[in-house]
């Protein structure tokens, strides 16, 4: 197929996901293949996944693997009903799953997406509190600045005020920790950033103001990414782990960028060594090639619910496509094609690399910090005075003409290319870096 006749010709009935959707369809950037490390432009140019995709295609595109398990599958079995029926692939990912997550993390419900994960995790953790006889622990905890997808459970533990602000009222009970981002202390840090370890201390004064027996579940992600890559100081995490195991309180890590692999390491929680309640993951589960999230939780926490009579439902709650037979092979073959290649640690043998070529950015026009870790890098500029997300944006427009995808959030440049990137792929990416933010107004 010319890649030059799949353009549609008309834009204007799909109203896109967070996408200025006037700007694009005035001058529309679509892509129409994607190979291991790049993607094909509509116009037959070749451009860079300094993203992966959006944080989700962690093994590069078009894996063997992958593409034959879809096929296969859809011929094989195509869909079985999720509720009170089973298929041998979901079963198997589910032990796949327990094999790679930390220890102490044994049952997995499955989801489509990162948000439908998220809410997963709160009404488990509420539900938890109840059959437990604590039903008072109604309140949940997240954090300024957080990203937990767009359902209004998500956007209420969120912290995001652009994905907030327009949707009322929100879930009632939620407060937020601060988040850690301190520009006037940390720029500039390699790693984890040395100030801001007491900021965990927030969440004891939250505990004291609302009394813990109030509480539910405290959900941060490691790394927090969306909002623009905020690197927790060191400790802080334990220290979270610290004050809600003091308090009864659920730990709920969300993983769905940290996950497989993104650190350097399988999970967030195994690079910070601190194992959360629960695990909130998605995105790369699957590569990024079929929707699918998957929520691992403790022993404890699904014990808890197996009691009354066998034949009553447990939990009331999940999806049409929980666990659905095309999603769990490309899981399956994700997860096979990870362990061949070492990618779930292959970006800790990069990280050094990764550290040193973005640092190398650092003196440049607009510059004010660089931040990294695992194969995860942030550069943030400073804004245009009274045009907020001006400048970052224009980054981002002359990088796709120059052949490389990034992402920005804010006047944020986030980075995350796919775990099969090579050095002078790195290079490539902050080379073009470099000589746009020569340019940029
Ligand atoms: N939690 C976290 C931590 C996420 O990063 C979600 C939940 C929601 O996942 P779904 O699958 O419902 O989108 C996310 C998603 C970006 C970007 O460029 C980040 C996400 C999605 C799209 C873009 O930072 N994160």
């Amino acid at each position: 197929m010319s890649t030059t006749t799949v353009v549609p010709n008309d834009l204007n009935a799909f109203w896109m996901p967070f996408t200025a959707n006037r700007q694009f369809k005035k001058s529309p950037r679509m892509f129409v293949a994607a190979k291991d490390m790049h993607y094909t432009t509509s116009d037959g140019r070749q451009v860079l996944d300094g993203t992966a995709g959006l944080w989700c295609c962690n093994a590069g595109h078009a894996r063997p693997k992958i593409v034959e398990a879809i096929a296969k599958q859809a011929a094989e079995l195509d869909y079985a009903p999720a509720f009170q029926m089973g298929h041998p692939k979901a079963f198997e990912l589910a032990n796949r799953l327990i094999d790679i997550a930390p220890k102490g993390l044994d049952h997995v419900l499955f989801t489509n997406s990162g948000s439908e994960s998220v809410e997963t995790a709160l009404k488990v953790a509420l539900a938890y509190h109840r059959v437990k006889g604590e039903g008072s622990r109604t309140r949940l905890i997240g954090r300024e600045r957080a990203y937990h997808g767009v359902n209004f459970g998500g956007i209420s533990v969120g912290g995001i005020v652009t994905n907030r602000k327009m949707f009322g009222t929100l879930l009632a009970g939620v407060d937020h920790m601060p988040h850690t981002h301190n520009l006037a202390k940390n720029a500039f840090s390699k790693g984890l950033p040395e100030y801001g370890t007491e900021l965990a201390d927030e969440l004891e004064r939250i505990v004291t103001l609302h009394d813990a027996s109030t509480i539910a579940a405290v959900i941060v992600e490691p790394v927090a990414g969306s909002t623009g890559v905020l690197i927790p100081p060191p400790g802080y995490l334990k220290r979270l782990r610290e004050i809600t195991k003091k308090h009864g309180i659920l730990l709920i890590f969300d993983e769905v960028i940290t996950g497989y692999g993104r650190l350097g390491t399988p999970f967030g929680a195994d690079y910070f060594d601190v194992v959360p309640d629960i695990m909130v993951t998605a995105k790369g589960l699957t590569n990024g090639v079929i929707p699918m999230g998957a929520v691992m939780v403790s022993a404890e926490i699904h014990d808890a619910f197996m009691n009354g009579p066998e034949h009553v439902i447990e939990f009331f709650h999940g999806y049409t496509y929980s666990g659905n037979p095309i999603a769990s092979a490309a899981g399956l073959a994700t997860l096979e094609t990870y362990k061949d290649e070492g990618l779930l640690t292959r970006g800790a043998e990069l990280a050094p690399k990764w550290e040193s070529a973005l640092h190398s950015l650092k003196g440049l026009p607009h510059v004010i910090d660089i931040r990294n870790i695992g194969l995860v890098g942030a550069i943030e500029l400073e804004p245009i005075a009274g045009q907020p997300t001006k400048r970052a944006f224009s980054a981002f427009l002359k990088a796709f003409e120059q052949g490389v995808l990034i992402r920005t959030t804010g006047d944020i440049i986030a980075l995350s290319p796919p775990l099969i990137v090579s050095e002078s792929q790195i290079d490539q990416i902050v080379t073009t870096l470099a000589g746009i933010l020569k340019t940029l107004e």
